[in-house]
């Protein structure tokens, strides 16, 4: 083939790339944790895209309201609200003959409810906050993808991403079972992009650094307000949307890209304790 022949196809390929991307129009999208940070802000970002949702956490007064807000500004976008536990995995395995028959066909599933307990260390931890955050962050992944990956496999069709964190490829010092949590999350992730390599199955983990304008902080540190808000002192953290841009990224990526892994610090981050807290204009001299 010629050199011109060349170019011209890799500029239809190009073109036609545009066409190629995996449109959530319609698609069902299931988020866990959508009550608050980074879950809600997945259900914006996928309301944007005309995505049907479904929004999962265990406060159904404040999905009702998310519910509400949605379709006051998406007024097409279909929702549906599950109270569900995602650390109780009998109702998580029911949960899928439980959708309305418009809401089965689960297209995406955004595994991000999680929870931070504490800081302690190995020779302080509270295991019953250890068996929480095991019980939510890790199994709570794994039985939702266990409850919906058999029907992506029936229809050819899915993608499961689940909110990893920088805690789960960075360990620090008294964040023992949090980051075990998260360790974990990432060794689940990537196994089953083994298990899911023959199929069109995709399977990503999003590893986010430190997010501001969530409740994270303040449910690690049992609702002590000021030890949450000092975790964001005179630093630009990353917001909720930020991290929903690259869930959404991964998303509608085209079929044959598997996005494994997006690990996202702040501009003043370099590591789960080394951030620069150089105040809002990043550092700028
Ligand atoms: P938030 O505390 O703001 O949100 C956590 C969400 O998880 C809430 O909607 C909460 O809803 C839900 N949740 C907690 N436990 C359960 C449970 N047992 N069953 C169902 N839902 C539950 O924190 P973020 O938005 O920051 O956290 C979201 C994810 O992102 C977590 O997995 C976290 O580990 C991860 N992450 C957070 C970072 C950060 O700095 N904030 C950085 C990296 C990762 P409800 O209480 O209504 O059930
Ligand atoms: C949350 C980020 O650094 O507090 O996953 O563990 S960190």
């Amino acid at each position: 083939m010629s050199v011109m022949a060349d170019d011209a196809s890799a500029r239809i390929h190009r073109r036609e790339r545009g066409s190629q991307l995996t449109s959530m129009d319609g698609r069902v999208v299931l988020i866990t944790g959508a009550t608050a940070g980074i879950g809600e802000s997945c259900a914006w970002a996928f309301a944007a895209l005309n995505a049907k949702l479904i929004l999962a956490g265990r406060r159904g007064e404040v999905l009702n309201k998310l519910q509400k807000e949605i379709q006051e500004d998406y007024p097409s976008v279909k929702v549906h609200c599950v109270v569900l536990d995602v650390g109780k995995t009998a109702d998580v395995a029911a949960l899928p003959e439980q959708l309305p028959e418009e809401f089965h066909d689960v297209a995406v599933l955004v595994n991000n409810a999680g929870c931070a307990l504490g800081l302690s260390t190995a020779a302080t931890n509270d295991t019953a906050f250890g068996a929480e955050m095991m019980n939510t962050n890790v199994m709570g992944v794994i039985a939702m993808t266990r409850a919906f990956l058999p029907g992506m496999l029936e229809r050819n069709f899915g993608h499961v991403i689940n909110m990893g964190s920088i805690a789960g490829s960075q360990p620090y010092g008294q964040g023992s079972m949090y980051c075990a949590s998260k360790f974990a999350v990432s060794g689940f992730t990537q196994c089953a992009q083994h298990d899911l390599k023959d199929t069109p199955i995709r399977i990503t983990s999003i590893s986010p650094g430190l997010v501001g304008n969530t409740e994270f902080s303040v449910v690690r540190f049992s609702g002590d307000k000021s030890a949450a808000s000092a975790v964001y002192d005179n630093i630009v953290a990353l917001h909720p949307d930020d991290v929903a841009d690259n869930v959404v990224y991964a998303a509608t990526r085209p079929q044959h890209v598997q996005i494994a892994d997006i690990k996202m610090y702040c501009t003043n981050q370099s590591g789960p304790k080394d951030v620069a807290r150089v105040g809002p204009n990043l550092g700028a001299k």
